[in-house]
């Protein structure tokens, strides 16, 4: 089953926004497979953002990321990597469609709240440069069963 990291960013943690995003990924279906509110240091940064290494925004980025604690989430689903970029939005908020998370609670592209792997490859070298195999749990899930 197809596994992708996304992270809610310092901005949105500060503006109380983990519920809800953690809310909609629930309710389209995904299965949280491991989180952990972190701060990241800023080794962790440059290599989490090294494709953006030398260009003008990159310092910006690492400062940001790095100044306050962010939610770091693995989620679990059919196609999860392409729905969850879908369900973000576009990278600058203003021109992100209202209804994704970006268009619903942002306007700044250095301040865009959630971050999303873009591909299997992002994917697998984020889930492993963010969360050790003991974090990731397998698990199913049975309502019935847990209504009575
Ligand atoms: P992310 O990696 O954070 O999920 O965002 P993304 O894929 O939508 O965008 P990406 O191109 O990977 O850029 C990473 C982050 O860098 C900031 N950025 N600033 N022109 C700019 O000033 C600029 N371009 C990108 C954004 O905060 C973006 O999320
Ligand atoms: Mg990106």
């Amino acid at each position: 089953m197809e596994r992708t990291f996304l992270m809610v960013k310092p901005d949105g943690v500060q503006r109380n926004l983990i519920g809800d995003i953690v809310s909609r990924f629930e309710q389209k279906g995904f299965k949280i497979v491991g989180a952990k509110l972190m701060t990241i240091s800023k080794s962790l940064a440059q290599k989490h953002y090294a494709e953006h290494e030398g260009k003008p925004f990159f310092d910006q980025l690492v400062e940001f990321i790095t100044s306050g604690p962010v939610f770091a989430m693995v989620w679990e689903g059919e196609k999860v990597i392409s729905t969850a970029r879908k369900m973000m939005g576009k990278t600058n908020p203003s021109t992100a469609e209202v209804g994704t998370i970006r268009g619903d609670y942002g306007m700044v592209t250095h301040r865009n709240i959630i971050h999303g792997s873009d591909s299997e490859e992002s994917a697998e070298r984020e889930i492993s440069l963010f969360f050790n195999k003991e974090e990731l749990i397998e698990y199913s899930k049975d309502v019935d069963n847990w209504l009575r």
